[in-house]
């Protein structure tokens, strides 16, 4: 059996599978990188625990913290991007969302990227979770010109938004406080996927007899996406899991395309016409000096995007770029015509006779000869081979991977 490994910041150490101390809980998720852990160490006192989540090598922090004055067991869950897991990362933080009865969980995003980041929050608002919004990075945000109406989405959204900039403490006080004063509304944000997937959501979630921790419609969508986990659930829970699977299949047949692009799509209108409603940004400060792109280059660029994204012409124009820029360019040209010259005619003919025979003139020894200018030497085959030979396929290779 794996034992689970223990890192603690602090005093002391306790077991991964610690015992709940009974106090409520602050769960914090959302993407890597975006502020989690600079959170959960404001948060949580020095005597935190950092263990293997059971059974997985992925890392949970925990510890004990004051908020406004009020005791809670702080949780920071590894980076996930969206509630459907593809790693072993986004599945434990995806069972912290299921299982974990928290007092509010805290979806933590970075400001600059809301467009990107919002999907998660919509998936989160979706599952029925006590949640609130923190909009952190906010000093990089305003850095690239991006203004932010944090009381209109909190009301689009229908919950609390906090925006901060954790690594200075700004902000902080007022999300304490709004931790300590969680209470649910009743007016969250309901997307609309459609009247297909709508409905296919309906048929799948209206088959489930049972009571879940997260609502049925987000579970029905992680059914229709093919979760494991879902499934797992439903075969625990439902005395009919076998009947719920028939109708999620019947329901896949219906479409050409796969669901789970669907329903990313349209979670993605969603996000976008509420970001337009609430975000601003200045067209100048887009990027940092050195990264601008001017906009001809940015409408030259997502044309190409749009080209290489669809099927029909992306998989012609992949051939392509293998046919002539790798077996052609790289395999015929670089490898073939490239490296003959260089070896052949430039070394072999040139550079080599000359160093050899003005090495001999300098260097009578038979020895030092053969080990520098012989059939084997360093500077006969050992330079030429380096230059000649693997110089122009290296630097070909790195700059396709520019
Ligand atoms: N400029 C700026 N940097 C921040 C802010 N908050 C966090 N950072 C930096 O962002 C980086 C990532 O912070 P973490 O707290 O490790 O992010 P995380 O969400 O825990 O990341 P994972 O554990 O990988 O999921 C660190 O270098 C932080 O110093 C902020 O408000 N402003
Ligand atoms: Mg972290």
């Amino acid at each position: 059996m794996k034992l689970p490994s223990l890192k603690t910041r602090g005093k002391c150490c306790q077991t991964s599978e610690t015992p709940s101390n009974g106090l409520e809980k602050i769960v914090l998720v959302g993407n890597p990188n975006v502020g989690k852990s600079v959170l959960f160490n404001h948060f949580s006192n020095s005597y935190t625990i950092v263990s293997n989540y059971p059974g997985t090598t992925v890392e949970i922090s925990k510890g004990d913290g004051k908020v406004a004055g009020k005791e809670y067991e702080i949780i920071d869950t590894p980076g996930m991007y969206s509630m459907l897991p593809i790693t072993e990362e986004e599945r434990v933080s995806q069972k912290y969302v299921f299982d974990e009865d928290a007092h509010v969980y805290i979806h933590v995003v970075d400001a600059k990227n809301l467009r990107r980041m919002l999907p998660l929050t919509i998936q989160l608002i979706e599952a029925d979770v006590p949640l609130i919004l923190v909009l952190n990075m906010m000093d990089e945000a305003e850095e690239r010109g991006v203004e932010i109406d944090t009381q209109r989405l909190a009301k689009r959204l229908g919950i609390p938004v906090v925006s901060t900039v954790s690594t200075a403490g700004r902000g902080l006080k007022e999300l304490e406080e709004t931790i300590a004063n969680y209470k649910p509304t009743l007016n969250y944000f309901v997307p609309n996927y459609g009247e297909e997937i709508e409905s296919a959501i309906e048929k799948t979630a209206s088959a489930l007899k049972s009571e879940y921790s997260i609502s049925k419609r987000t579970l029905a969508q992680l059914l229709l996406q093919k979760d494991l986990v879902a499934f797992e659930k439903i075969k625990q829970k439902e005395e009919e899991p076998a009947r719920i699977s028939k109708i999620v299949s019947d329901i896949e047949t219906e479409y050409s395309e796969p669901l789970n692009l669907k329903i990313a799509v349209n979670k993605q209108d969603n996000v976008n016409e509420i970001v337009d409603s609430v975000m601003t940004q200045q067209e100048d400060r887009k990027k940092p000096a050195g990264e601008k792109q001017s906009k001809k280059e940015n409408s030259l660029s997502k044309q190409i995007d749009k080209l290489l994204i669809r099927p029909i012409t992306g998989i012609p124009i992949l051939f392509l770029i293998l046919y002539f820029g790798l077996y052609k360019f790289v395999g015929v040209f670089a490898a073939g015509t490239v490296v003959d010259y260089l070896e052949g005619t430039l070394f072999g003919e040139q550079i080599n006779p000359w160093v050899i025979a003005n090495f001999n003139a300098f260097v009578p020894y038979p020895v030092i000869q053969d080990l520098f200018v012989g059939e084997y030497g360093i500077l006969t085959q050992a330079i030429t081979y380096a230059i000649a030979l693997i110089m122009p396929l290296w630097e070909i290779s790195s700059s396709y991977s520019r």
